[in-house]
């Protein structure tokens, strides 16, 4: 269904989702996020506060704070183990991913000008399983290098509804959010961008 290769490993479906299935899949996420709210993460070390707000579903989450990075089984602020990941996205990965089911689900919420440094994925144990974003709201300017941090980058602007997988030679990308153009979309009530990352863990 029109997937266009990026980059080696890098596969980009424009759209994947249609309007009416972003509106259905964001209102399954935000009664998830009723019983695991956003909250705000820190840098390790620094305690420096993120500007994207997150939350995760699945049977493990991925938090940061003081003491470092780590996928947990439970919510950071309320304690509670983290709701199931939405059947919209379970079809998703099970249609593109060719590997065993996720078991996180990231939630990331974009609000004003929050963005996110470039970085790499790598506090899974399996980095053979690709990782699967589904983009929802207000349209982000996403970056994508190599896997040294001095690699060339390109640019790709992300759209809502839109999926991108990065799998095999691009797994261990760097790649980040430059910025958001806040006002495109009217999906997110009061605005913004919602990223969800699906990724298998465990070995
Ligand atoms: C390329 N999120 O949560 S999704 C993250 O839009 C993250 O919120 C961004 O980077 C966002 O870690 C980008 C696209 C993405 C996610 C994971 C990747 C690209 C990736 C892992 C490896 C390579
Ligand atoms: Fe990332």
């Amino acid at each position: 269904m029109n997937a266009i290769v990026l980059a080696p490993g890098v596969t980009l479906w424009r759209e994947k989702f249609s309007r009416a299935e972003q509106k259905t899949l964001l209102d399954d996420v935000l009664a998830r996020i009723e019983d695991a709210p956003f909250y705000r993460p820190v840098m390790p070390g620094s305690g420096n506060p993120f500007s994207v707000e997150e939350s995760n579903f699945g049977a493990l989450g991925w938090v940061s704070d003081k003491n470092g990075y780590r996928y947990q089984a439970t919510h950071p602020v309320t304690a509670a183990p983290w709701p199931a990941i939405p059947d919209a996205l379970m079809d998703l990965w099970r249609e593109i991913a060719a590997a065993p089911d996720p078991e996180c689900c990231l939630v990331n919420l974009y609000r004003g000008s929050a963005r996110m440094g470039l970085h790499q994925d790598k506090d899974e144990k399996d980095l053979s399983a690709p990782v699967v974003s589904v983009s929802l709201g207000d349209d982000a300017l996403f970056r994508i290098g190599g896997t040294a941090r001095k690699d060339p980058t390109r640019s790709v602007k992300l759209s809502s509804g839109d999926v991108v997988m990065f799998g095999g030679p691009a797994r261990l990308a760097y790649h980040g959010i430059d910025r958001i153009y806040p006002g495109g979309s009217s999906l997110i009530p009061g605005g913004g961008r919602i990223n969800l990352t699906l990724r298998r863990v465990s070995a």
